[in-house]
């Protein structure tokens, strides 16, 4: 696949404010600060498409990015963010179980994880979440411009022994570009 265009559509707190239509929708989720708007950026070569911050809850909407003019890239909170009351943890995580769980279009969600700690307790239980609920989803380990050689052996283990139904596992830095390729290649099976 290649992106030729990228334009934001729109930002929603809510399951009812979300877009209607048949588009495909392919979402990115993750903990909070693992680089799912950077990657965004990565992807679509636009800078500043999606805001990033090196604090993490820097995304606090649903946000949509219309790409080709044909399908949804879709920007979620991250999860796992400490700073945040318990109420509003918990509102978060209702809407983005029901958003992952009901959205018929969703097309495929891409699960970042942070390649130096790619098995925490909150992704694990992500994973769970996916796999009982029969959605297609695929990995990506972010950040992999920060591992040593000697972690890059034991992520690859780690990962072996979780996300059993995982579609792929991609190695992938928004800051060198790896992965990039081959992870719009993937793409190109979730958007006819
Ligand atoms: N070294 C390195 N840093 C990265 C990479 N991707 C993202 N980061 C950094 O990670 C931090 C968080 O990035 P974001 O893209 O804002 O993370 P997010 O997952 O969208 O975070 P929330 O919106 O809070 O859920 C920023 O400081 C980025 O510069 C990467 O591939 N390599
Ligand atoms: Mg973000």
């Amino acid at each position: 696949m290649k992106i030729t265009h990228a334009a934001f559509h729109i930002s929603v707190s809510a399951l009812s404010g979300l877009p209607e239509g048949s588009s495909p929708e392919i979402v990115f989720a993750g903990r909070s600060n693992v680089g799912k708007s950077t990657l965004l950026n990565s992807l679509t070569e636009v800078k500043g498409l999606a805001k990033t911050s090196s604090t993490p809850g820097k995304t606090r909407l649903i946000n949509y990015f219309l790409i080709n003019n044909q399908f949804f890239f879709v920007d979620l909170p991250g999860y796992g963010y400490a700073a945040v009351g318990h109420e509003q943890k918990a509102a978060w995580g209702n809407l983005l179980s029901s958003y992952i769980e009901h959205r018929q279009t969703i097309s495929l969600i891409v699960l970042l994880l942070d390649s130096r700690h790619p098995a925490m307790h909150s992704d694990r239980a992500m994973i769970n979440f996916l796999e009982f609920h029969e959605r297609p989803y695929g990995i990506v380990l972010t950040k992999f411009d920060k591992l040593t050689q000697k972690q890059k052996v034991q992520t690859g283990r780690i990962m072996e022994s979780c996300a059993a139904k995982a579609k792929f596992i991609v190695n992938y830095s928004s800051f060198s570009g790896k992965g990039k390729s081959e992870l719009l290649a993937h793409f190109d099976h979730y958007i006819c």
